[in-house]
């Protein structure tokens, strides 16, 4: 086994390379020698300088995750800091890959950094519901101002080398091998003779900070924080770093980060870290199984679905042929799309350059011939049977032998869409999420002959063109769109019950949604689900008269609220509510007043059971995977780790008990308990470990 830290010399150099793959984190058997490491180099009179780095991909990417919530052995990172924050000879950290979080932290323990070009440097603690909990809160302020500090430690992104250069948190990028530069920098700092400070002393930019302009940008940051606590605790914590001393603000960000490490909503989102890169591990599809290469994307529709997906495509680096019925269809599409990408030039997000760049990598096409030479063909036509299948036909005729065939699908059976093929293996449904360039949720749904590689293909894809991919099984409306049919039946029924659309909203809003359920229909058009419902031979009983009248929602000033003068904000309409009333009147229902707490249990424990519900019928492979689904596609709130990790907070017990209840009185079979609730609530077990219930 090789050793986790490892001392070298380069002449009077001594050089410590920490060796822990995947990433290098930050562990206890890398921690007790990097300190004997430290020790030792500290006391050799025959070291002038001391340089860390590391083996494998990256330099240390963090604490080791793993670790947290049990007993923390020591020596800790703080310890580890402190003493080589303490030796007097120059020490230098060589980056590479990605430092982050305790890793960065460890870096600015030593006097200098020279980090490779490529390399980026950040403090992504936030989004584990933390934040750095050994320093970065008090020593990034201390060498990029606090302004700076702020806004990476909030937003958790790591900056480029070129940034970090400029803002004196790195010292000198390499020139050629990494290690040879950190040395050969090392060798020089101690040619020079002379004591260097450490970071912990160097406090002018604090010193000359303006509080009051810091203070305005925390304002505007914590109203973004939504209920999250890490991310208010962070800013807190560099405000210190300009306010207290480096002891006392030490002191303050140990306490911060025990009070979050210990709490729910840093649990939660520790879980849905795991949870990701669990999603990316799917049954039947092991390591062994190689992806087919991608170099070329066909994408039949280029209408707001299929834009969006061609561009993600683009965005990654892979050319597109876009196929529309059309010329004209066409130039609406692209013209849609070079839109979207003018936006970002203006915000400054894109240059004109990377714009002209991604627009060359689309070809035009109105003929399915010109999809001969395509890797993978995803179509995004109208949703209905006939039309998918008709298109399946098409392509199984011009498609190359080994080209991925997918649906982009919300509900539809994928399965017999493969029937109009000669190849089901071949055939595998994308459901992507509006809008398609920002969502970053990818359903990918497995047809009882999808070939694993066809699968392993589309996991690395995702990967690449940057959204988060779970495997589902065929069912109507996969993971999301089944469970969310269950809560918006409820959402109406509350409505005719007595609960205003903004009382329904305010629920959702104090939950830590983004929105409710009524905002949310206004936001994407009440037209959509109406034309899905008529299609189905469905009705809605409010819904549906709003659209008679035209109130399709933001888009027309109307829809369950107003929206005056083209704002965004929406009002309480007595019109809607009499609508409301006069709709529960004919339905003999008497209004009542309903609670907040009826409110979420009516809409949010049914969607828990539909999700146990796909557990048992494996159309999910795990409780996690659901999670990755509602938080990355629908806005579940990240500090609470998605809909199944709630419901162990909550309770299955509880939850079991009161959809019982609500069985009782409504008879709707959304209530009623999955076996799987009813077995967990019984035995106690939890969806990872589900312990059978005592005889
Ligand atoms: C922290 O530092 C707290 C301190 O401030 C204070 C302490 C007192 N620990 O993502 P990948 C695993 S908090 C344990 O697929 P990539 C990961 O689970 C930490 N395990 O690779 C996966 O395992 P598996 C702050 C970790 O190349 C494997 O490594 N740092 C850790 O796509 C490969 O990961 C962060 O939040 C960890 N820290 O991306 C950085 N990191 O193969 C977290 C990864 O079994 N890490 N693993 O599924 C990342 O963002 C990405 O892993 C990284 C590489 C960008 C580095």
């Amino acid at each position: 086994m090789t050793k986790s830290v490892t001392t070298t010399r380069n002449g009077d150099v001594a050089v410590i390379t920490i060796d822990n793959p995947p990433v290098n984190a930050l562990s206890f058997h890398v921690r007790e020698p990097l300190m004997e490491a430290f020790e030792a180099l500290r006391d050799d009179a025959s070291v002038a300088a001391i340089v860390l780095a590391c083996a494998g991909r990256t330099f240390v990417a963090g604490a080791d995750i793993t670790e947290f919530g049990k007993p923390m052995q020591q020596p800790d990172l703080r310890a580890l800091i402190a003493t080589l924050e303490k030796i007097e000879k120059p020490t230098v950290a060589a980056i590479h890959g990605t430092a982050l979080g305790g890793g960065l932290e460890l870096a600015l323990g030593c006097h200098f950094r020279v980090a490779d070009k490529a390399a980026r440097l950040g403090l992504p603690e936030v989004k584990l519901g933390l934040l750095p909990g050994a320093g970065g809160t008090i020593r990034l302020p201390y060498l990029l101002g606090p302004q700076k500090a702020l806004k990476i430690i909030v937003s958790g992104t790591p900056i480029g080398v070129a940034e970090a250069l400029d803002g004196g948190l790195v010292d000198a990028i390499a020139d050629g091998e990494l290690v040879a530069a950190a040395i050969e920098f090392a060798r020089a700092r101690a040619a020079e003779g002379k004591k260097f400070p450490a970071v912990r002393d160097r406090r002018d930019k604090v010193e000359q900070a303006d509080l009051a302009a810091f203070d305005k940008d925390a304002a505007e940051l914590a109203k973004k924080a939504r209920g999250l606590e890490a991310p208010v605790a962070c800013a807190q914590s560099v405000r210190n770093a300009i306010t207290l001393t480096f002891d006392e603000a030490l002191a303050k960000e140990r306490e911060y980060f025990v009070k979050l490490v210990s709490g729910d909503q840093s649990r939660a989102q520790r879980h849905l870290f795991f949870a990701e890169r669990e999603a990316a591990k799917v049954p039947g599809v092991g390591k062994d199984v190689a992806p087919r290469e991608i170099r070329r994307a066909g994408v039949i529709g280029a209408g707001t679905m299929g834009g969006g997906i061609a561009m993600s495509f683009v965005n990654g680096g892979i050319p597109v042929t876009l196929l529309e019925m059309n010329s004209e269809a066409l130039d609406r599409g692209l013209a849609t799309i070079e839109k979207n990408y003018a936006i970002s030039v203006s915000r400054g997000s894109l240059s004109e350059e990377a714009k002209a760049r991604r627009m060359a990598l689309f070809t035009r096409s109105t003929d399915y011939a010109d999809l001969a030479d395509c890797d993978i063909v995803i179509e995004a036509v109208f949703e209905e049977m006939a039309v998918k299948k008709e298109v399946f036909g098409k392509l199984d005729k011009v498609a190359k032998p080994g080209a991925i065939l997918a649906t982009n699908t919300s509900y539809l059976d994928v399965d017999e869409i493969a029937t109009s093929t000669g190849r089901p293996q071949d055939v595998v449904g994308t459901h992507f999420f509006s809008p398609a360039n920002v969502m970053k949720l990818l359903e990918i749904v497995r047809g009882k002959k999808t070939a694993p590689d066809v699968l392993a293909t589309l996991l690395s894809l995702a990967k690449k063109i940057g959204k988060v991919p779970v495997v589902v099984g065929v069912c109507h409306g996969f993971v999301g769109n089944r469970m969310l049919a269950s809560r918006s039946e409820e959402s109406e029924s509350l409505l005719l019950e007595g609960a205003t659309p903004s009382q329904v909203d305010k629920v959702f809003a104090d939950f830590g949604w983004p929105m409710g359920p009524f905002q949310m229909y206004d936001l994407a058009g009440l037209d959509i689900g109406w034309r899905n419902r008529k299609s189905l031979g469905k009705t809605a009983i409010i819904a549906d008269p709003l659209c008679e009248q035209g109130r399709f929602g933001q888009k027309t000033g109307k829809g369950f609220y107003l929206y005056e003068n083209g704002s965004r904000t929406p009002t309480p309409d007595p019109e809607v509510e009499k609508l409301i009333d006069d709709k529960a009147r004919e339905r003999g229902i008497n209004r009542r007043t309903i609670s907040a707490e009826e409110i979420a249990e009516r809409t949010l424990y049914p969607m828990i059971n539909e999700g146990a519900k796909i557990l048992e019928e494996g159309i999910a492979a795990r409780a996690s995977d659901v999670d990755i689904v509602w938080t990355n596609g629908y806005g579940f709130p990240i500090g609470k780790g998605g809909p199944m990790f709630f419901a162990e907070l909550e309770g299955i017990g509880k939850i079991v008990e009161r959809l019982e209840y609500w069985h009782g009185r409504t008879g709707k079979d959304i209530f009623k308990p999955s076996a799987l609730l009813k077995k967990l609530a019984a035995s106690g077990g939890s969806f990872s470990d589900p312990k059978e219930a005592a005889a």
